[in-house]
């Protein structure tokens, strides 16, 4: 039995060895290596003897970015830093639920419950706004909130501190797409309230102030990785979420628009019901007349993902008003936690958003939280074009 024990202990062994020496021959035939190789060391420009082995990417991870970023304003007393965390903690909840989605029985479908607008609300839509109320109306860096979820504005619990800025939040837009596993995502906007120093809770009109004024807006992307892309002012960064740290990495810094782009977005179905002028662009955008090249329809129907493609590839989204439905005579979008933070991002990474009169949204002031908007938004020079058929 003894002598059977160890006859087999050694064959594995001779696996074992064999098994090594294949892979390393392997890896040495096809050039690299099992362990560390010894550095190998060059010469630079100026005679000297270097270290030239290839550098790892720097990560910066989204708390260190922002707070580098922070470091470069003077008397910056870190709130809007913490107020961030507070935000990507819950962005990472609803990301993990998102992936496991079709796994769990209570998470895909629908609601018996309607929202604000009269719109179905998703049994994902309702975890995501807890979610991020949850994190975001305790955290001591806000004095009120708004989500589309939510007809009123959401007070700060009695007891909590009462903080300086305001947020208004899509939790999860692109609820159509939530059950077929296409991407979806959260926007934000941040605002400071009108009064910084004051210790009251904020208001309504705290909320409705011109997107111009935002001090920070972005979205969260879940789609096949799950990104965060933001502006504080100074341009756009996206991040990538690593499943493996659980952490946001700097993966796209200063991401800028293409000045013009081959892609056009919009719900073509509801061409018939546009305005001539709307209907009037998008023949000129597909017209083949000079040998001219059509632009190229993708439309996905979430905004985030939509104007993320976009944003990376250039084109421009359009969701004007139709006359479908007397539910929408202003366009679908709401202008305070959807046209306005993409419009920063889209102005903050040299892109333009205006409205189907050509106003420019970031100068409109909403009157209400849920106000709805029109939008044409996306590179610079295909919204410029737009601009052409918009009646003087
Ligand atoms: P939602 O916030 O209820 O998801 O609605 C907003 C979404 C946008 O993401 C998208 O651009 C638009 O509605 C799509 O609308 P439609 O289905 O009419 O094309
Ligand atoms: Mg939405």
């Amino acid at each position: 039995m003894e002598g059977e024990g160890l006859k087999c202990i050694g064959s594995v062994m001779e696996f074992l060895r064999f098994s090594i020496g294949a892979s390393t021959r392997i890896q040495k035939e096809k050039g690299f290596a099992p362990y560390p190789q010894p550095q190998k060391w060059s010469k630079n420009n100026l005679g000297e003897t270097v270290n030239a082995t290839p550098k790892q990417k720097k990560l910066i991870s989204l708390s260190q970015f922002i707070l580098e970023e922070q470091l470069k304003i003077p008397h910056a007393s870190g709130e809007f830093t913490a107020l961030l965390s507070h935000l990507v903690y819950a962005a990472k909840i609803v990301g993990r639920e998102v992936r496991k989605a079709g796994l769990l029985d209570d998470i895909l479908g629908a609601t018996e419950d309607t929202n604000v607008q009269g719109e179905t609300q998703m049994k994902l839509d309702q975890y995501a706004d807890n979610a991020f109320n949850q994190s975001l109306k305790i955290c001591g860096h806000l004095c009120v909130l708004a989500s589309e979820e939510h007809e009123a504005i959401i007070p700060i619990p009695n007891g909590y501190t009462i903080g300086k800025y305001t947020m208004a939040i899509d939790p999860l837009d692109g609820s159509s797409n939530i059950d077929t596993n296409v991407s979806i995502g959260t926007i934000f906007s941040i605002h400071q309230r009108l009064e910084p120093n004051s210790k009251e809770p904020g208001t309504e009109k705290d909320l409705l102030q011109k997107g111009h004024l935002q001090r920070c807006a972005g979205y969260i992307i879940y789609g096949s990785s799950t990104m965060l892309v933001l502006s504080t002012g100074k341009g756009v960064s996206g991040f990538t979420l690593d499943p493996s740290v659980g952490e946001f990495l700097l993966s796209h810094p200063d991401m800028k628009m293409p000045e013009s782009g081959d892609i056009y977005s919009a719900n073509e179905g509801n061409a018939s019901y546009w305005s001539p002028e709307v209907q009037a662009y998008l023949q000129k955008i597909k017209s083949i007349e000079g040998g001219k090249k059509p632009k190229t329809a993708r439309y996905i129907g979430s905004l985030v993902a939509d104007f993320h493609r976009n944003l990376l590839k250039g084109g421009i989204f359009l969701y004007p008003n139709d006359t479908k439905s007397s539910k929408y005579p202003n366009g679908k979008l709401r202008l305070l936690y959807e046209a306005a933070p993409m419009a920063y991002i889209a102005e903050q990474a040299g892109g333009m958003a205006v409205t189907v009169k050509g106003e420019r949204i970031l100068d409109l002031t909403p009157k209400e939280l849920h106000e709805r908007t029109t939008l044409i938004i996306g590179s610079k020079k295909e919204v410029e074009e737009f601009l052409t058929f918009v009646p003087k």
